[in-house]
């Protein structure tokens, strides 16, 4: 992108906003990691189908009663596509701004852990991590990478129960405290990005209008307008991993 391009983009407020900011609440979607290469589920007409089932229908809690094997099979696909992909410039960007900003708030609504991987600490993860698994009896947590690939169901090493994805799916309630300390950052950021997000899953679709409620200024990043872009004071139309390296301090 040329550099008058480049410089063009930022508008003068989001400059100065981003020199004086302290409490910063960054959101974002599946469109974070797409230049990672992971698939993004919506966009560009296209919507996320496995096996000739909706994403919605796979990565529900329904599927869980009515078919454990399958719903292990679509993450384990998912996983198999994640173990070769790295981080991207946006999720570096982001990891960065720990250091800038003395409040900075992660929350993300994806299950790579590419945040992680970058360099982001304490991420709030609204819809779990497909790095992990928990066992439906007695809650045990487990990392993928202490469990053996060969069984279509693992069995917890404590209870012998069987273990599902650490992963929220439709219809299930997020972790316990995650929306709740994502709702409060959203309460006291000054300015809060939204990167990467179609913005149609509630309740993380909320938090930016928790944001503009505390009068916090938002800004989106998406090459594509998304619902939430009138509640938005700017949109950077562009791809998160060339855009959010323009906002340098
Ligand atoms: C809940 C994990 C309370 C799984 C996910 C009926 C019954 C029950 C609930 C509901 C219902 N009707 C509605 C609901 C609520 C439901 C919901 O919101 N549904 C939507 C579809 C209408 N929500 C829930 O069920 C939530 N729980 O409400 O609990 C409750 C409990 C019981 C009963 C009632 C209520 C739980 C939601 C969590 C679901 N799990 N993920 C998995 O990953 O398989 S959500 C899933 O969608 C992913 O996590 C994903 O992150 C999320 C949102 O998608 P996005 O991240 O926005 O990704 P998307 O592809 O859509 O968009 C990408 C964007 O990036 C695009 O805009 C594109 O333009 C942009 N982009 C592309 N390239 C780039 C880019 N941007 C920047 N740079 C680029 N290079
Ligand atoms: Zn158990």
């Amino acid at each position: 992108m040329p550099p008058a391009v480049e410089q063009a983009m930022i508008s003068k407020t989001l400059r100065e906003l981003f020199l004086a900011a302290n409490r910063v609440l960054v959101l974002t979607g599946a469109g974070v990691s797409a230049e990672s290469g992971v698939p993004t589920f919506r966009g560009g007409g296209q919507s996320a189908v496995w096996k000739g089932l909706p994403f919605e229908v796979i990565s529900s809690a329904a599927m869980l009663e009515r078919d454990l094997p399958a719903v292990w099979e679509w993450f384990n696909y998912r996983r198999n596509l994640l173990v070769q992909l790295r981080p991207n410039a946006a999720h570096t960007t982001i990891a960065s701004w720990q250091d800038r900003f003395s409040d900075l708030s992660l929350v993300t609504q994806n299950i790579d852990g590419l945040h992680q991987a970058a360099g982001s600490r304490d991420v709030i993860e609204l819809h779990g991590n497909v790095w992990r698994a928990r066992c439906f009896d007695c809650d045990a947590r487990y990392s993928l990478d202490d469990l053996s690939r060969d069984e279509a169901v693992p069995s917890c090493f404590d209870c012998g129960g069987n273990l599902r994805p650490d992963v929220v799916l439709f219809g299930e309630m997020l972790p316990p405290g995650a929306f709740e300390r994502a709702a409060d950052a959203a309460q006291r950021c000054e300015l809060c990005f939204i990167v990467g997000t179609s913005a149609v899953v509630y309740p993380a679709a909320s938090i930016p209008e928790i944001a503009r409620g505390n009068g916090a200024y938002l800004v989106e990043v998406n090459p594509e307008r998304t619902q939430l872009s009138d509640l938005c004071d700017e949109v950077l139309m562009g791809k998160a991993g060339e855009v959010l390296p323009l906002l340098r301090r």
